[in-house]
């Protein structure tokens, strides 16, 4: 191996160790689900997502939803939104939410939220059902 050789490979090894790392920690690895996602539709439904720390599976508690918007982008309507605020809850890692929703159909409840001990913004989007 010439020393040109070694050290392409040396910094192909590098660079596959850089781009490893955020697949491991980070924002990545919480996710929003729906608790359940069949909501009723019209004004004061609740809806409901659980935040999970993938690695390990379980529920976050702590986290707070600092913006969040309900749109009915599933169906192709980006500009139909519904007010919605948020509720106590007594499940651990699970932020409900009062819905005024108007229409039947898809709504993608997009989240942006601060978790404790993770300095990114996690992200997420959870699609619900408006029956
Ligand atoms: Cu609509």
């Amino acid at each position: 191996m010439t020393i040109r050789n070694f050290a392409r490979a040396a910094l192909c090894g590098f660079a596959a160790v850089l781009l490893s790392v955020p697949a491991f920690a980070g924002a990545g690895v919480y996710t929003f689900e729906p608790v359940k996602v069949d909501v009723m539709n019209g004004a004061g439904s609740q809806l409901a997502v659980r935040l999970i720390h993938k690695p390990t599976g379980k529920p976050v508690v702590g986290a707070v939803l600092f913006r969040t918007l309900l749109d009915m982008s599933p169906d192709k309507m980006d500009s139909m939104t519904a007010k919605h605020a948020a509720m106590p809850t007594a499940e651990p890692g699970v932020y409900a939410f009062k819905a005024d929703f108007t229409m039947a159909g898809g709504w993608a409840f997009k989240i942006q939220a601060k978790v404790p001990g993770e300095a990114e913004t996690v992200t997420g989007t959870v699609i619900f059902q408006a029956k």
